[in-house]
């Protein structure tokens, strides 16, 4: 039972949420995932198993209590709209609750969505008819738990016209890739530069950065007035990273928000899974016997788009060889027949067929891996047709002489387009 002053925070924060309107951008085309996002936007890439990514940010949205939330779609958005359309729109607009697709529809501007700020600023009107005193503008990117309301409370404490999430990452893997800012002592934002090739190391050690995660809570009024400054200026690319934020911190409240484990206090979790080096890796974080992100914590449940499925099933084949996974993930509808996994994420409706091996690899939804196969470190995209006999992950020349894509890890990607199978299949 929470004490008098617990309640009391309890109830503040829940007026707070309720003032909150969240946006996810959603509309980019990540382009380092290559035929991976050729028919689908990055936020629509399959996850974990069951999930797709914008899946992180919307339970986070739903488990921190906010209920309004408009997603901004724009490059490739057919896979993205069909499974929020199908997982996200069971809320009730009469209770004040709904996911919104919020297509780019030149209904403000002649264009489509050019930068970040300039697909917020087209659906200004959107936003003013919902009246909310804050917006959370999220990346729809991203891999992580995260407790909207301790940054929430953060912005309105401090007095903040803009708070801007961020966490500590190592210099190396901050450039040329985040937004990196510098802090004073009541983690007021100094300095913010996006994407330096040099970011500045934290005072205290040479070796981490403070990296902005792209998301931002905007007092609603605030936001309003600095993006029709922003829609005006002709030399802008209208982008949150590259020029509302430096342009503002001189003058305005804009304070960092440093996420932390909210139990430990250690720098949490979080994944940006750009490249498909970094999809691979956090999917096969996911899978590890001892996983940062806890997704059975009943806590923080995750909400997707699923149908309903048979149970997996683990067959003996007729040489009595053992359908098996270890150390792996098999979703609903799959059906593994005298093969072995290790280290394995399966999707869907997988079928692996007798007499194959396979480790250390990522099959999207309804591939069919026929018989005598052997394939290790490869991620299989969604509905391929893996032939008999196919060996991939073994020779990166033969990988490549197939027309298969070879990652700076050596990682390999199997595409249906790859394989000559019909593609559009997101
Ligand atoms: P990036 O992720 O590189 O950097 P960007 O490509 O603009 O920035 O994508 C940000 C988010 O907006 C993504 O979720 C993307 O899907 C979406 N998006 C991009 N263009 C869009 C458009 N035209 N319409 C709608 N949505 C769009 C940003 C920040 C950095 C920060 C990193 C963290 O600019 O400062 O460090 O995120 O990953
Ligand atoms: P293979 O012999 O190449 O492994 P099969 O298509 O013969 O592949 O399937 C092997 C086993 O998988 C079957 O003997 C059966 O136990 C199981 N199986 C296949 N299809 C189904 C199905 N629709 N429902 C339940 N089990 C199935």
């Amino acid at each position: 039972m929470p004490d008098k002053d617990n309640r009391v925070v309890y109830r503040y924060v829940s007026h707070l949420v309720k003032d909150t309107f969240a946006l996810v951008l959603a509309g980019g085309r990540g382009s380092r995932l290559h035929e991976l996002t050729s028919w689908r936007a990055k936020p629509a890439v399959y996850f974990g198993g069951k999930y797709r990514i914008i899946d992180f940010p919307l339970s986070n949205c739903v488990n921190s209590g906010i209920r309004r939330i408009g997603v901004l779609t724009q490059y490739k958005s057919h896979s993205l709209i069909r499974h929020l359309v199908r997982g996200w729109s069971h809320f009730k607009k009469e209770l004040g609750e709904f996911v919104e697709v919020l297509p780019a529809s030149q209904r403000f501007s002649e264009s489509w969505y050019q930068g970040t700020a300039d697909a917020v600023y087209q659906n200004l009107d959107i936003i003013r008819a919902e009246m909310p005193k804050y917006v959370l503008i999220l990346s729809g990117d991203h891999i992580y738990h995260m407790d909207y309301r301790d940054m929430l409370l953060q912005h309105v404490e401090s007095g903040a016209e803009m708070t801007v999430s961020c966490l500590e990452v190592p210099v190396e893997e901050a450039a040329g890739a985040f937004g990196v800012m510098q802090v004073d002592e009541n983690k007021r934002i100094i300095g913010f530069e996006e994407k330096p090739a040099n970011p500045a190391p934290l005072p205290d050690n040479p070796e981490l950065t403070l990296a902005s995660m792209g998301n931002y809570i905007f007092n609603t009024e605030f936001l309003f007035d600095i993006l029709c400054q922003d829609g005006a200026d002709k030399s802008s690319e209208h982008d949150f990273g590259k020029d509302i934020i430096p342009s503002i911190i001189d003058k305005h409240k804009v304070f960092a928000f440093p996420f932390r484990d909210t139990e430990t206090g250690e720098r949490a979790y979080w994944r940006d899974v750009g490249t498909l080096d970094a999809f691979w890796e956090a999917n096969m974080e996911l899978i590890s016997p001892k996983p940062e992100l806890n997704l059975y914590n009943q806590q923080w449940p995750m909400w997707t788009y699923q149908v309903q499925l048979p149970p997996a099933k683990f067959v003996f084949d007729q040489d009595h060889r053992r359908g098996m996974a270890v150390d792996s993930a098999v979703s609903g509808g799959c059906i593994i027949s005298g093969s072995q996994l290790r280290k394995t994420l399966l999707f869907s409706n997988v079928r692996i067929h007798s007499y194959s091996k396979i480790d250390e690899t990522v099959i999207l939804p309804e591939t069919v891996i026929h018989r005598n196969c052997k394939i290790k470190r490869t991620i299989i995209d969604r509905g391929c047709e893996i032939p008999e006999g196919s060996v991939i992950g073994f020779d990166p020349e033969q990988d490549k002489a197939n027309g298969f894509r070879i990652t700076e890890k050596g990682l390999v990607l199997v595409t249906r387009g790859m394989l000559g199978q019909r593609e559009g299949y997101a």
